[in-house]
């Protein structure tokens, strides 16, 4: 049995992708998810999505994996892979469900006029931040893609950022006025368990309460989902 844990996933197919661009997609739940455990089940083809990170909250020292230990209610699984498509994995609750906040903001930042990352999973009605770590201007212009509702759009002079709060879950568009070729998603997801697959549609949670809950894939215009009860130890389940 082997485990990978890290709180980084890189995306190489995106169809937001900038060519060649290499971003980490930081996940944006709190410290549970950052724990990513895979099982051995599908190890061999998530190591190739999973990358070490600098940015590994603190908070991960005390998982259960960092001590050698299996995770408690894991649930690992497989998504349908969409070619040139990212799938993210919701684990959303059956039952009215509440989380604690999130332990540490989600950023998004803009380096050589590139966003990165160029997807952010993020916490409906939780802070994120919008940094300028360039030396140019640069402004940030959000909306929602399926409503086309304007989230923000801010002047964020070098060195400055902007903190929002997005108050409904779906995907963003993330521009700059200013240098057009500049875009980037953000996924805002209520529920704290969210993840990018793999390249092969490998995903997995930790910690996941027992009960019941909805497994929901959105892989570019493909939405899936499965229901899934969630018991002790590994929850193994595949979506197709
Ligand atoms: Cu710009």
């Amino acid at each position: 049995m082997f485990w990978v844990r890290d709180s980084m996933f890189w995306v190489r197919d995106s169809r937001f992708g900038v060519p060649g661009s290499r971003f980490g997609v930081h996940r944006s739940t709190f410290s549970v998810l950052a724990s990513s455990v895979v099982c051995c089940a599908i190890a061999a083809a998530c190591s190739k999505s999973v990358a070490p990170s600098a940015q590994a909250p603190a908070a991960t020292a005390a998982s259960p994996a960092a001590a050698g230990a299996p995770p408690i209610n894991s649930v690992v699984g497989k998504a349908p892979s969409a070619a040139g498509a990212v799938a993210i994995v919701v684990l959303e609750p059956r039952t009215p469900r509440e989380f604690p906040a999130q332990t540490e903001v989600p950023v998004m930042d803009q380096v050589g006029e590139t966003f990165g990352p160029e997807l952010l999973l993020v916490r409906t009605g939780q802070p994120v931040e919008f940094r300028n770590s360039d030396d140019t201007l640069h402004n940030v212009h959000v909306m929602h893609e399926d409503t086309h509702e304007p989230a923000f759009n801010v002047a964020i002079p070098t060195g400055s950022s902007y903190t929002h709060t997005f108050t409904r879950d779906g995907f963003y568009h993330v521009g700059c006025d200013i240098h057009p070729a500049m875009a980037a998603s953000v996924f805002a997801a209520s529920s704290p368990f969210s993840a990018i697959a793999g390249a092969d549609g490998g995903f997995a949670f930790t910690d996941v309460p027992a009960g019941a809950w909805r497994i929901v894939v959105v892989a570019g215009q493909r939405r899936l989902q499965k229901d899934v009860e969630v018991g002790q130890g590994l929850t193994q389940v595949t979506v197709e």
